[in-house]
């Protein structure tokens, strides 16, 4: 970590490029650390490899200022490369992320799976750099640190998580307003997809399984946030202890959404199948159909949930 806050000291023109698909986390500690850069006269832009959910763009945006040459690019969140859909990083590389599966990459990496998200980690380069944290900051924080946290329900909520959230509310961010946009303000079509899925449901020895496709989109004028979080209500259902959910994406292509309970489950079903995330929140992208899928995955869940 020291040597990132050294060369944002030392530096003046950056990017900040996340991951795909960005979510809470990714759009959080992108706009707290753009907005830190700003507080310290550094001129900065923001790069989303595909657009973020509206919901996440309603916290406050820093201003971005950098036209172009930036002296080096901060990939947040992202574990490789293939995250950032082909975008090409102008700058010299820094890397601050928390995904498991990242073994380091660029000129200057840290990378640490103990932190619960990249809010946690900008915050302590913040903290370190001794950057006020006005309520712009805190509360693009406190959102990164709800989203990857599930709302502080999953495993990595630790006393050290608690403890930074109470100080971000402290500075700012407002609970109440993150939790209403982030969890009650679903769409009644993200329910009926939800309906569909279940009805569909697999279960097989606590591995509970369903599948979406592009049809089913189409034939329920779904928008793609309408998807996001159907997995979760798979796993919410007592017993399942690994939930899957294929979805059709674009042509020919399947996305494969993984939750875990305990151990690695989930990272490890994804690895099989060359994607990647953390323990107990995976996933990954390949070709072919969502119910050709289905079979393998599950029977890939299986073998995992009774080695791990
Ligand atoms: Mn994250």
């Amino acid at each position: 970590m020291d040597k990132i806050t050294e060369i944002i000291r030392k530096y003046s023109r950056f990017e900040i490029i996340t991951h795909i698909r960005p979510d809470a986390d990714a759009v959080g500690s992108s706009r707290a650390l753009g907005f830190a850069l700003n507080s310290m006269g550094k001129s900065m832009r923001i790069w989303y490899p595909s657009p973020p959910d509206e919901i996440l763009l309603m916290t406050p945006a820093p201003k971005e200022t950098l036209v172009d040459s930036p002296e080096y690019t901060i990939l947040v969140d992202v574990s490789d490369m293939d995250m950032i859909g082909g975008i090409k990083p102008q700058g010299k590389i820094i890397v601050i992320d928390h995904h498991i599966s990242n073994d380091g990459f660029g000129t200057v990496w840290w990378v640490d799976p103990q932190r619960s998200s990249s809010a946690e980690m900008v915050y302590e380069i913040l903290l370190d750099m001794g950057v006020d944290i006005d309520p712009h900051i805190a509360t693009n924080l406190y959102m990164g640190l709800f989203g990857d946290t599930g709302g502080f329900v999953h495993p990595n909520t630790t006393p050290e998580v608690l403890k930074i959230a109470y100080n971000l509310s402290m500075k700012g961010a407002s609970p109440p307003a993150i939790a209403e946009r982030l969890k009650k303000n679903k769409s009644l079509t993200h329910y009926n997809i939800v309906c569909l899925v279940m009805k569909r449901l697999i279960i097989n020895n606590g591995v509970y399984a369903s599948y979406i496709t592009k049809d089913d989109l189409v034939s329920l004028g779904a928008r793609p946030e309408d998807t996001s979080g159907v997995v979760d209500a798979i796993a919410s259902i007592a017993g399942s202890r690994l939930s899957i959910l294929v979805r059709e994406v674009d042509d020919n292509k399947v996305h494969c959404a993984i939750r875990g309970r305990d151990g690695q489950s989930a990272r490890l079903v994804a690895e099989k199948f060359r994607g990647g995330g953390h323990n107990l929140a995976a996933g990954f992208t390949i070709d072919g159909s969502a119910e050709g899928l289905l079979e393998e995955v599950i029977r890939e869940g299986l073998r995992c949930i009774n080695t791990a």
